[in-house]
């Protein structure tokens, strides 16, 4: 499907193409598989870190790591797949005026999922600079890679609230494009594909920086894996190709 086909199917098929080419880009994207987010039968999956809780010393400390991962990204999988199971009951039972009560919790906990997994991959323990076709995009779009770091560091810090910043590929403008993102699923724009999330929920960072969470965005800088967000532009360029 070429950008014009893509954009004017759009209207109607735009979600679900985005679903299913996440599934399919998340197939070969990371050698662990992280982002294989769900089973054959459609239950959430949570995939295991791809390092050790210690890899990301001394910028995310490994108990903070570990609570993280395991209670929070992995307390989101265990509720979206009761809210799945409870929205079949729902119908079962024919108990449908309760049924906006799951969808929410289920858009909760399925976006806290996702972010969480994308997060993890966007980690790494060294420093890199974006480059090839991620660093055109940038370019086009923010002015520079300095232009950027300032525009995605002042989103995440200035969250009301917990949530993320979030760097995203927006195919119906094929630009980047920046979200400030509350909770894990407020303020989205339909169809965007996030490439870098910047969590700045306080679970991230108290342990190690208090109440400091500037210090804590800015310290992320020395541990994003622009490797791993330009695979990921990469793939959602291959929505609009
Ligand atoms: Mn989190």
């Amino acid at each position: 499907m070429n950008r014009k086909d893509f954009l004017k199917s759009g209207a109607l098929l735009g979600a679900a193409a985005i679903v299913s080419s996440n599934n399919a880009f998340a197939q070969n994207l990371t050698n662990n598989n992280i982002d294989k987010l769900a089973d054959a039968n459609g239950n959430f999956i949570q995939q295991p870190l791809p390092y050790n809780e210690t890899f990301l010393e001394p910028y995310m400390d490994a108990e903070t790591l570990h609570l993280h991962y395991t209670f929070h990204h992995g307390g989101a999988v265990k509720g979206a797949n009761k809210d799945l199971s409870m929205i079949k009951k729902v119908l079962d039972d024919n108990n449908i005026e309760i049924v906006d009560f799951w969808t929410k919790k289920l858009s909760y906990h399925s976006s806290s999922h996702i972010l969480h997994s994308i997060f993890w991959t966007n980690l790494t323990n060294k420093q890199t600079q974006p480059k090839g076709e991620l660093l055109k995009f940038i370019e086009k779009d923010f002015g520079s890679y300095d232009r950027l770091k300032v525009l995605i560091a002042e989103t995440s810090k200035n969250v009301d609230g917990n949530g993320w910043g979030i760097l995203a590929y927006q195919p119906y403008r094929n630009s980047l494009t920046i979200l400030q993102c509350e909770n894990h699923e407020k303020l989205i724009q339909w169809g965007a594909v996030p490439i870098l999330v910047i969590d700045v929920w306080e679970h991230a960072y108290y342990l190690k920086y208090k109440n400091k969470r500037t210090d804590f965005v800015d310290a992320l800088f020395n541990i994003i894996n622009w490797d791993n967000v330009a695979q990921r532009l990469n793939e959602a360029l291959k929505l609009v190709k």
